[in-house]
């Protein structure tokens, strides 16, 4: 299914008057609008292949229908979203759930949509068919040597795909804990994933980084090997500047204090990037934004600040990555979604008045803090986000284009109704 260019110019042009009516009305208020709009039409978030199917549960599964049946239809995905948003220029694979066999190939389709690679995931929480050994009681952390060598042999392969599709980062999720008090030794299962991702380490290309994520729960019910932040930054500490920690938005236990890990993170030059969702309990991977638009805003109001005293490139200098897939929306509805979302996000702490807000915390006023916070917040940046859009060649609304394009049904009458993504 292609989007033509005409149809873009066509769909912006019935929609132009009002667009440019509620640009207006905000763009007068705007102190440095150009760069502000610049800076919208750089970044860019990257859309993970598994998030392009509808998500199970431990439950079950409802198939969606036109879902990508491979690694071509996934890219050809993330390529209709990038039409549409201009926002989602890269692609987040997972091996063995993509295994791109003929790397030149899909480099040059990739290259057509003008997608890239964005960080390449290995997964070793599930056993895949002919394995030699179980994962069933974990990976890099295993007590068993074979067990932690065949783990620590998926990821220098995963290294080898990404380096052939000129991605340069391997994103690392373990799944490795314990159910149940005294299962394992903690000190034990902490030195054994040392030493594992010491190895993966030193297999990675000298431009690489290994991100690595940590989750407090699930499927493990007692502990995890890589828990916290804590935990992730000692890997990282330890294993040298290559290795960073990837912060996922729903691996917290409950009211984290999210902004503040990242802001020390970030101080430490050890924050990696993100996978953003949001939950309401756990890590419920729901659309961005949809419950709590507000902790997302206070998390790029820090990285904002904290970048720029860095001098750090909002668009390239941290991994911005979706982590979310569920059972009930179209998923390339939902991505449009959670995209908006993150732009709508880092357009509103783009507007707060950074140095207001540090004198404010000088002189200790937290009346006048909250004032600065929440004037941004407050802003309807929606037509701010919509012209870069517009700039870039997108549409300017998304989801309606979409729908009034009817891009689902044209995806069911060419990939079948009784289709399933590779994926969770
Ligand atoms: C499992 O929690 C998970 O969602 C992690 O967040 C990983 O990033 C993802 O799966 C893919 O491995
Ligand atoms: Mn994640
Ligand atoms: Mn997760």
């Amino acid at each position: 299914m292609n989007i033509e260019k005409f149809q873009i110019a066509e769909f912006n042009q019935s929609l132009q008057q009002s667009h440019e009516r509620n640009f207006h009305h905000i763009a007068e208020n705007i102190n440095g609008l150009p760069e502000i709009l610049q800076k919208l039409q750089d970044f860019q978030v990257a859309i993970p292949s598994w998030a392009l199917g509808t998500g199970g549960t431990r439950f079950g599964r409802f198939s969606g229908g036109g879902e990508p049946r491979n690694i071509e239809e996934k890219i050809t995905d993330v390529g209709l979203l990038h039409a549409l948003n201009r926002s989602s220029g890269s692609i987040s694979l997972h091996i063995p759930w993509d295994i791109p066999e003929n790397a030149a190939a899909i480099k040059a389709l990739a290259a057509q949509h003008d997608i890239r690679f964005d960080a390449v995931n290995s997964n070793t929480f599930q056993d895949q068919p002919g394995q030699a050994h179980s994962y069933k009681f974990g990976s890099l952390h295993h007590t068993d040597k074979a067990v932690r060598k065949q783990a620590i042999e998926h990821n220098i392969e995963v290294i080898r795909y990404g380096v052939e599709l000129g991605s340069n980062a391997l994103s690392l999720w373990l799944a490795d804990g314990s159910c149940f008090p005294g299962q394992l030794n903690f000190r034990g299962a902490f030195k054994h994933t040392l030493d594992s991702l010491q190895e993966i380490y030193a297999a990675l290309p000298s431009d690489w980084k290994l991100w690595i994520e940590y989750k407090a729960y699930e499927p493990n019910f007692y502990s995890t090997t890589i828990g916290d932040w804590g935990q992730s930054l000692l890997f990282a500490n330890k294993l040298g500047p290559k290795a960073q920690t990837l912060v996922d938005l729903g691996h917290h236990l409950p009211n984290a204090n999210i902004e503040q890990i990242v802001s020390l993170l970030l101080m430490e030059g050890k924050l990696a990037g993100f996978h953003f969702n949001d939950s309401k309990y756990g890590d419920d991977d729901l659309t961005v934004g949809s419950i709590n638009p507000y902790q997302l805003f206070l998390i790029f109001n820090e990285l904002i600040e904290g970048m720029d005293a860095r001098s750090m490139n909002h668009a390239t200098d941290l991994g911005w990555m979706i982590d979310a897939s569920h059972n009930v929306k179209d998923p390339l509805e939902d991505l449009l979604q959670s995209v908006e979302a993150i732009m709508i996000a880092y357009a509103q702490a783009l507007l707060v008045d950074t140095k207001a807000l540090q004198a404010a915390q000088q002189d200790n006023d937290a009346v006048a803090a909250q004032e600065i916070l929440q004037h941004a917040y407050r802003t309807d940046v929606r037509p701010l986000i919509a012209q870069a859009r517009l700039l870039s060649g997108g549409v300017l609304e998304p989801v309606y284009f979409y729908r009034k394009l009817k891009v689902r049904e044209g995806l069911i009458k060419e990939r079948g109704l009784k289709t399933v993504a590779t994926g969770l």
